[in-house]
């Protein structure tokens, strides 16, 4: 007879890999492995990824339980195996080992309730018989994985399934299609949420439809990003649209949405549609004066590849390549969640295109920080685009083509400014 009830083994892993330490759905996976290597029965899976970094998260199992904590700046992970029963928790250790390419541990193994120090009180459990067989075992065991846009400040989490689709690092960024539970699949570049299945037209339908409306004869686009083809297949909805050109810097998005998210990646194969993978800084650098009716900036945030995306040279270059009388609509952040690069952006088309210039639609996205977003646009010419001239028009289109945001009401509010975001871009 076994001398204690448990046994647990108290883990340093040390020098790991500290993407590794910080990677949430990596780390659920490898330890949920590690238990199940073991023989053990999982019931339920809790992980958390903290800001700015680290990993906490315990896997519960018949056997007790593995815990596990991570310092992904010090590439170390402190882990908990405790087991009782037959379960060898060692083969967890060596699992875990591997997975964390931890280049120096040490490991303490404690006997806990010696049965020696320990008096055993019998008492009667019928009645707990009697509830646990009327309770049903669902026969999966629950897991707990959050992905987290964030910054230092705030954050937006959403549950997902634990489940990594798609995994890519590319030459830019890190590619990945998660499935979250409210919002069905989802993009995720480095660890920021692009779009997602479920609310993906509040973004595309708004990119596109305020502008289009507002240029009846246009016939050129030009779509710089928007590697997922959402707003690809929103512009090509107009039937004057004879000609979109989109210029995306990252295939690996292009092939991820192509594979998981084809409701978005709709229109990669129509022929009004020139894709082009490759740097759109550049191409704009070169591209003629005076060639689009509309250009769209569907950029990611201020980091990384999309980065020159918010600077002065980049809008210049697309001011000239506007038609005398065309439009620039930029994915233009959040007054709320990053509120310098939403106020500096406004300020550079203001200086770009006009004081009057350069009006800002604020719309609402569940799956982003803080929920409200904004479309900051450079007009260039005379082109009104908070007012709706054909009216019955957007009813018929939005009807047609059974949009779920856009309508002609819409419109107009979508430029209307609460007090505090007026104030941000205050004209100088
Ligand atoms: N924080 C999200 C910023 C929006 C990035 N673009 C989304 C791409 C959708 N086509």
């Amino acid at each position: 007879m076994s001398t204690a009830l448990g046994n647990h083994i108290l883990v340093e892993f040390m020098n790991c890999e500290p993407s590794i330490m910080n990677d949430v759905s990596a780390i659920e996976r490898d330890m949920v492995a590690a238990a199940q290597k073991a023989g053990a029965t999982v019931i339920n899976s809790t992980f958390h990824h903290f800001s700015p970094y680290g990993v906490s998260g315990v896997v519960v199992i018949q056997e007790s339980h593995l815990a596990i904590h991570t310092w992904p700046e010090y590439g170390y992970a402190a882990v908990d195996l405790f087991t009782c029963g037959e379960m060898n928790a060692w083969i967890s250790f060596d699992h875990l080992k591997e997975c964390f390419g931890a280049k120096s541990y040490s490991a303490l193994e404690l006997k806990r309730g010696s049965v020696n120090l320990l008096q055993r009180n019998d008492f009667d459990i019928t009645s707990m018989r009697q509830k646990a067989a009327e309770w049903r075992n669902p026969d999966f065991y629950t897991r707990n994985v959050w992905f987290t846009d964030k910054d230092d400040e705030q954050a937006l989490s959403l549950r997902f399934t634990g489940e990594v689709l798609f995994d890519v690092q590319s030459p830019f960024q890190r590619v990945r299609i998660l499935e979250s539970y409210k919002y069905g699949k989802m993009l995720a570049l480095d660890d920021m949420v692009m779009t997602t299945e479920k609310d993906e037209f509040h973004y595309h339908e708004m990119i596109s439809h305020p502008a289009l409306f507002s240029l009846p004869s246009a016939k050129n686009v030009l779509i710089i990003g928007g590697g997922d083809g959402g707003t690809a297949r929103e512009v090509l909805r107009h039937k004057n649209i004879e000609q979109v050109t989109m210029v995306e810097i990252d295939g690996e998005v292009i092939e991820a949405c192509k594979i998981h998210l084809p409701k978005i990646a709709a229109e990669f194969d129509n022929p009004r549609l020139d894709l082009i993978v490759g740097d759109g800084i550049e191409f704009l650098k070169k591209a003629s004066p005076n060639s689009y009716d509309l250009i769209i900036v569907d950029g990611s945030d201020p980091v990384g590849p999309a980065e020159g995306l918010f600077s002065v040279e980049f809008y210049t270059n697309c001011y000239k390549a506007l038609k005398s009388n065309g439009i620039l609509v930029a994915q233009g952040e959040s007054p709320k969640f990053n509120e310098k690069a939403f106020t500096e952006l406004n300020l550079t088309l203001q200086t770009i295109f006009g004081l009057d210039k350069a009006p800002i639609s604020l719309f609402f996205v569940p799956t982003y920080p803080t929920g409200m977003w904004s479309f900051q646009y450079g007009i260039k010419g005379n082109i009104t685009v908070n007012e709706v001239k054909n009216k019955s028009e957007i009813q018929d289109f939005v009807a047609k083509e059974k949009l779920r945001y856009y309508n002609e009401a819409i419109h107009t509010n979508t430029f209307a400014l609460p007090n505090f975001v007026k104030e941000l871009v205050r004209k100088k």
